[in-house]
């Protein structure tokens, strides 16, 4: 029978008071009774989880009226599954979301505190790599916005990404402990635990109607413990819940182990389990490939579907409604298992039949890709998987079996077009492909962009688009603009409300309102205070973190990102260098001043990417100290790149580089943060950056280089490089330069290889996209010497990033994935 909650009309609890007295009072009371401190002997710390449980408190009333409402009307709920959230620092988001960020700050001075010193102490909640887990941060935060009952699942891990620190201009990954000081958002709900097994037998079991079914027997458990941290939407309306699982053992301690003697084989098991969710994977768009992580993606998909049906049924009682009231979305295949599982619950826990249960099963599922490279298609041996997880393993070959037959019905496959089509690879080991698993068991595949969805169809999965045609669509991201323009660039808010009132901050496409404005010398004038104001600011980090002085004066010129060869920061540093030598051979020349900001991880095994970080500070180092530039020139690299110090260098940009190599970039998200914020884009037809083109017009954007299909071309014909260089005196002076140890003199040969590489094979086309990027790198020089023509291409980028909100992203796929209704979006 369902159980549903006993109270579902509870009164909606009185609105607290928004006043100064109000809220100094309650962050007294939390300090004094839940934090346990005077406030004569607080420290900062303490002030801080004292504010973050007063603004906590204020959440939780529209929280759960927000889950009331759910179960009271039985809308659909939608399941967002992400290995990753970039989540960043939560505070000022819901201060500002719930509109108490003022009365916040004043209370906070009467007791001498300053609340801008607690928002940089609060610790940056990196669990997640770069642009895939940020984009599921910012999509909880509009579906909150929109008024969805979203619950997004994923893992607690105890350290999330990696803090890089510079050692002579090398990274060092060191842990990083967000939850050293605790972790006041959080809710731990031990009620909500689910045992998880692995490995172990498939064993056939007796009915007493006769009938046989199968129950896999795990050799181990182990317990997921849930965490729950509200997540608040634009004015608080709706409140949505985080669920993070945290892995825990059975068992805590084996005591007779322990009364043995063998007091640390009593706790083996215990550090076995907790190793589940010790530490994030810090590799970005390239998989691990090891065990533990697929203990990790087995674990959160298996607790989370467990959670999700376990709450269907208490509300009907019956899983045959799954598909109408559940929709589950797969970021990338990291969860993809959970098709499997899902199938493993319904079939052999809940007695469904295999094609009731295929049928929902795909009706619940959407899947988004990320990617196309390659090496970053998540696969596992087989052997693996049936040492792991032997029933889930059989549910796959069985779904295998029943795709290819559907395949031969069809017809017109060749037989490598049916490999394509297979989820197993048969090339060499023998391997389960998670994307194409994720593929056939859901009912919607979508890509980030529009080129990058036109990609997936015309070569990934071209196959499997011709045996299921019409899944594969478009979602292209969004950022949310809450955090990406309203609380990072307050100045910029401010100024945009003066000109055309305060309510493009619930609608975000007033903002193409901005447009008749962009030629205003006036609202040109106050637009340029406001990014110099946030140069100023950006100046002094840099100064603070590397002692580099900065001139607010220069085009502060920008590449924030993941390091990656395909996003190509190595073309940006070998341009600089070029330039470099330009200014050195003419001095006579009126150059323009650029700081050439850089910033950003190399996953700890990606030797190319570390020796770039290496090469960009090399570089920084001659052309900082060499007096012949006089300035014109500086290079800096801000370590440890986080959303915190995201959210200082974005506002403080002139110029966006956004330059990976044609059709490899899924879509990006920098890319729209900075046209947010005003910033003009440099960049290469990848990505959302064709749409970007769309929306803002050629004119204010400065577009180069190949495109996807002629890069494809060029591969194809395997074309040498080398041409490319001997035609082009200044890249190959470059290259020169650097490969013979001009910034490496203490050992000459470091980056040999690196550039051996562009005469090589150049997978990347950075010497085929050379003369092209630095000739639109002079057309940039050129629109930085007339100012108003700048501001007014500035200002036409905020002025058009509408359609990149997450807001408008997450509406489509509630409309055309999911099924669920959204308000405004
Ligand atoms: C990344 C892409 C980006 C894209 C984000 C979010 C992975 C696997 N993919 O281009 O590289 O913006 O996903 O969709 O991290």
């Amino acid at each position: 029978m369902p159980q549903k909650p006993l109270v579902l009309d509870a009164p909606v609890p009185e609105r607290r008071a928004l006043t100064t007295e109000a809220l100094q009072s309650e962050i007294l009371e939390k300090l004094t009774y839940s934090v346990g401190k005077d406030p004569i002997v607080a420290r900062p710390h303490d002030w801080l989880k004292a504010t973050i449980l007063t603004v906590r408190d204020r959440i939780i009333d529209q929280w759960m009226e927000s889950s009331r409402e759910t179960w009271r009307t039985s809308n659909k709920r939608v399941y967002y599954l992400s290995l990753e959230f970039l989540i960043g620092r939560l505070m000022r988001d819901a201060m500002s979301n719930i509109g108490v960020m003022e009365p916040v700050r004043a209370a906070l001075k009467n007791f001498n505190v300053d609340l801008g010193d607690l928002i940089n102490l609060e610790p940056d909640a990196a669990l997640g790599n770069g642009g895939l887990g940020r984009l599921a941060a910012c999509f909880m935060e509009s579906m909150a916005t929109v008024n969805i009952p979203a619950y997004g699942y994923g893992i607690r891990y105890v350290h999330g990404l990696f803090r890089q620190e510079m050692s002579e201009g090398w990274q060092v990954e060191l842990p990083e402990d967000w939850l050293a000081h605790g972790n006041p958002w959080e809710f731990e709900r031990r009620e909500s635990s689910y045992e998880i097994g692995f490995g172990g037998h498939v064993e056939p079991v007796q009915e007493p109607d006769g009938t046989t079914r199968l129950e896999w027997r795990p050799a181990e458990h182990l317990l997921a413990v849930a965490f729950d941290t509200p997540i608040v939407g634009w004015r608080g309306k709706r409140v949505n819940t985080l669920r993070l699982w945290s892995a825990q053992p059975i068992d805590p301690i084996l005591l007779d182990k322990f009364n043995a003697g063998d007091h640390i084989g009593a706790l083996e098991e215990s550090s076995r389990a907790a190793a589940v969710t010790r530490v994030l994977y810090p590799a970005d768009s390239t998989p691990s490939g090891q065990e533990l992580r697929l203990r990790q993606e087995f674990f959160f998909s298996s607790a989370s579907l467990q959670d999700i049906v376990r709450r269907h049924m208490q509300a009907y009682g019956d899983l045959g409604s799954l598909s109408d009231k559940v929709a589950i979305q797969l970021n990338d295949t990291h969860p993809a298992i959970s098709i499997a599982e899902l199938m493993r619950i319904l079939i052999d826990i809940h007695g469904m039949a295999w094609a009731p249960a295929w049928k929902l099963t795909k009706a619940t599922f959407g899947y988004t890709n990320h990617t196309l490279l390659p090496e970053a298609l998540e696969t596992w041996p087989v052997g693996l998987l049936e040492r792991m997880l032997p029933r889930q393993m059989q549910i796959i070959y069985a779904i295998n079996a029943e795709v290819l037959g559907e395949a031969r019905k069809m017809g017109g496959f060749t037989d490598s077009q049916i490999a394509n089509l297979s989820l197993i690879d048969e090339h060499g080991s023998r391997r389960v492909r998670m994307g194409q698993l994720a593929f056939v068991g859901s009912h919607s595949i979508n890509g980030v962009s529009a080129l990058h969805s036109e990609l997936l169809k015309k070569t990934l999965f071209s196959d499997l688009d011709r045996l299921y045609p019409e899944r594969i669509n478009n979602k292209t991201n969004g950022v949310t603009p809450r955090r990406w323009l309203l609380q990072c660039n307050p100045g910029l808010t401010r100024l945009i409300s003066e000109r055309i009132g305060p309510d493009f901050q619930d609608d975000f496409s007033l903002l193409a309102q901005l447009d008749k404005h962009a030629d205003d010398p006036t609202f040109q004038d106050q637009f340029k205070a406001v990014k110099r104001a946030n140069k100023v600011a950006l100046a002094q980090v840099i100064k603070d973190r590397l002692g580099i002085v900065v001139s607010p004066d220069a085009m502060f010129d920008v590449q924030v990102k993941r390091i990656h060869e395909y996003k190509r920061q190595l073309l940006n540093v070998i341009e600089a260098v070029a330039q470099y030598s330009m200014i050195r051979s003419h001095p006579e020349k009126d150059w323009v001043p650029r700081v050439k900001v850089f910033a950003g991880k190399a996953a700890p095994g990606y030797w190319n990417a570390k020796l770039i970080i290496k090469l960009i500070n090399d570089v920084a180092k001659v052309v900082n100290n060499d007096p012949a530039v006089r300035g014109l020139l500086k290079v800096v690299f801000l370590p440890n790149y986080n959303v915190s110090l995201a959210e200082q260098i974005i506002p403080a940009a002139d110029l966006s580089e956004q330059i990976s190599t044609a059709g490899m970039e899924a879509s990006g998200t920098g890319n729209m943060k900075f046209m947010a914020n005003g910033a003009i884009t440099i960049g290469t037809l990848d990505g959302a950056n064709v749409e970007m083109l769309e929306q803002v017009g050629p004119d204010n954007m400065v577009i180069f280089g190949l495109t996807a299909d002629k890069v494809a071309e060029k591969r194809n014909r395997s074309e040498v490089p080398r041409s490319a260089i001997d035609a082009s005196p200044a890249l190959r002076q470059a290259l020169e330069a650097i490969s013979s140890g001009v910034f490496s003199p203490d050992d000459p040969n470091r980056y040999r290889d690196l550039i051996g590489g562009l005469y090589d094979h150049d997978w990347f086309m950075v010497a085929r996209d050379f003369d092209a990027y630095a000739a639109a790198q002079r057309d940039i020089d050129e629109l930085w010497n007339k100012p108003r023509k700048w501001y007014s291409m500035a200002i036409r980028n905020t002025a058009h990033v509408s359609w990149f909100s997450s807001d408008r992203t997450i509406s489509q796929y509630a409309k055309e994935i999911w099924g669920v209704p959204v308000v405004g979006g």
